[in-house]
């Protein structure tokens, strides 16, 4: 039996929990959060954005041509969203120039070393990415200006069946995997896990 991404989120359900569920996002639902914190999560989301879009290209250019559909509609939106996030930055007047943090560079880095692995290995931790901020943004429920669009963004039913489809194609992937590539997925499951719960840490240090 080959490894499924619903078997990796009822084995690591408690590292799951951790990476999607932060006192960040549930104050953005309360409006308690303070726009330092805010901010400082919009420019380290953007930075983080530019690269996880290199990794959709070297995602797509892995991947059997069958999966092409859904990476390009994935790409589409991508550009999208680098646009949004601009115009989010000068709404609030910020320098998108900035440095990265230490936790973004740390998980950019991680990203930029995906490529090494095999599709497979790819393809769950682009799941993995994707669904974090699905259900991390969803799971608090509607949220109150000017937090709404952000909220609606990665949690539109539109972006949850995207999700889905991406399982779907990492699921195939994994099932004419080796037992060593399954494990290097299991890993960079975990290591998605990790580094969301502590890219919402550093935003919420502000
Ligand atoms: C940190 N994880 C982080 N940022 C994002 N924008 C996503 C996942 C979803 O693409």
């Amino acid at each position: 039996m080959s490894l499924t991404c619903q078997q990796l989120l009822q084995t690591y359900g408690q590292q799951w929990q951790e990476a999607t569920v932060h006192p960040f996002l549930a104050q953005c639902k309360t409006g308690e959060i303070q726009p330092v914190q805010f901010n400082t999560w919009l420019i380290q989301d953007y930075l983080y954005v530019v690269e996880f879009t290199r990794l959709a290209a070297r995602l797509l250019a892995a991947a059997p041509v069958q999966h092409f559909d859904v990476l390009l509609g994935g790409m589409n939106a991508l550009k999208d969203e680098l646009n949004w996030f601009r115009d989010k930055a000068a709404e609030r007047k910020l320098d998108l120039t900035t440095p990265k943090q230490p936790t973004c560079a740390e998980y950019c880095d991680f990203m930029n070393h995906l490529p090494t692995m095999t599709y497979p290995v790819q393809a769950t931790a682009f799941w993995a990415i994707e669904l974090s901020y699905n259900q991390g943004w969803q799971l608090p429920g509607a949220m109150p200006e000017p937090y709404t669009e952000f909220a609606d963004r990665w949690g539109n039913p539109g972006f949850t069946a995207y999700v889905k489809l991406l399982e779907q194609q990492s699921d195939e992937g994994l099932r004419s995997a080796s037992e060593s590539e399954q494990q290097q997925a299991e890993a960079a499951f975990l290591e998605v896990a990790r580094l969301e719960k502590a890219f919402w840490q550093m935003a919420y240090e502000g």
